[in-house]
């Protein structure tokens, strides 16, 4: 075995080939051939509830500075809007996503035939913080009287730069490497910023004006389970899913 081994290394070694490269098709040759992706089975799934809190003082939220831009200040006859950087109330966190980050199987899971949408409008990204399926169609539309574009930091897959000129248009963006999360920035107004994570399952959700969030139809499992805030870091805990449990859990983000 081990000669088997070494000599299979060797023969795709050599090169820029990386070791987890060459030790995936040594392991490919030599154990059992790859199991196909499995169906859930609804019988057996559980569900993750919880909540966001916040604990402390939450700093005040930032306000987009429209001044100059009078396109975008028309809009907004009541002053600078606030950004939604910062959404708490009653100690609890919105907008912050919470995804399975690590312990899911081979499963091949349903994916979203309706887009994951996200719009420009009054010179904000709307919704500020999104979640999409690979594969799911992934929609950018301006529905202002004046050009935005939308700029995507992917680091995993392509980065992208779209331009969307005329009120009503959108574009289609494909991203096909999961990656929580990714910046997006319109390059025009410089307040204009969103995030959006992509993630190769169904299990993501974001946390809603009262904190909670609900991961339904998880297989039983042990998880990690991370939640994410644009200003406050990352958050994550294992948890362990029993055959049709559900599951509470909290996350707790500070300041600083
Ligand atoms: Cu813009």
């Amino acid at each position: 075995m081990g000669l088997v081994v070494s000599a299979l290394l060797s023969a795709c070694g050599g090169g820029s080939d990386d070791k987890s490269t060459a030790g995936t098709k040594t392991k490919q040759a030599t154990a059992a051939p790859a199991q196909p992706a499995k169906p859930l089975d609804l019988t057996t799934v559980g569900t993750i509830t919880g909540t966001i809190r916040f604990e402390g003082p939450a700093p005040e939220q930032s306000v987009a500075q429209l001044s100059g831009w009078s396109e975008c200040s028309a809009q907004h006859p009541q002053g600078n809007p606030p950004a939604g950087d910062v959404l708490v109330a009653d100690g609890k966190l919105q907008n912050a996503m919470v995804y399975i980050k690590d312990g899911l199987g081979n499963w091949a899971f349903a994916v979203p035939t309706e887009p994951a949408t996200m719009d420009q409008k009054g010179c904000v990204f709307i919704p500020r913080v999104l979640g999409a399926q690979i594969g799911q169609p992934l929609k950018f539309l301006n529905s202002d009287p004046m050009a935005h574009n939308v700029h995507g930091f992917a680091q995993k897959a392509s980065p992208w730069n779209i331009s969307l000129s005329v009120k009503g248009t959108s574009r289609s963006v494909k991203v096909d490497k999961p990656e929580s999360m990714i910046e997006i920035k319109c390059d025009i107004h410089p307040w204009m910023r969103a995030y959006l994570g992509v993630f190769d399952h169904p299990y993501f959700a974001l946390s809603g004006a009262d904190g909670s969030f609900t991961l339904k139809n998880v297989p039983p499992g042990e998880y990690t389970i991370e939640a994410w805030h644009e200003r406050f870091g990352t958050r994550s805990q294992k948890v362990t899913v029993g055959a049709k449990e559900a599951k509470a859990i909290e996350f707790a983000f500070q300041q600083g």
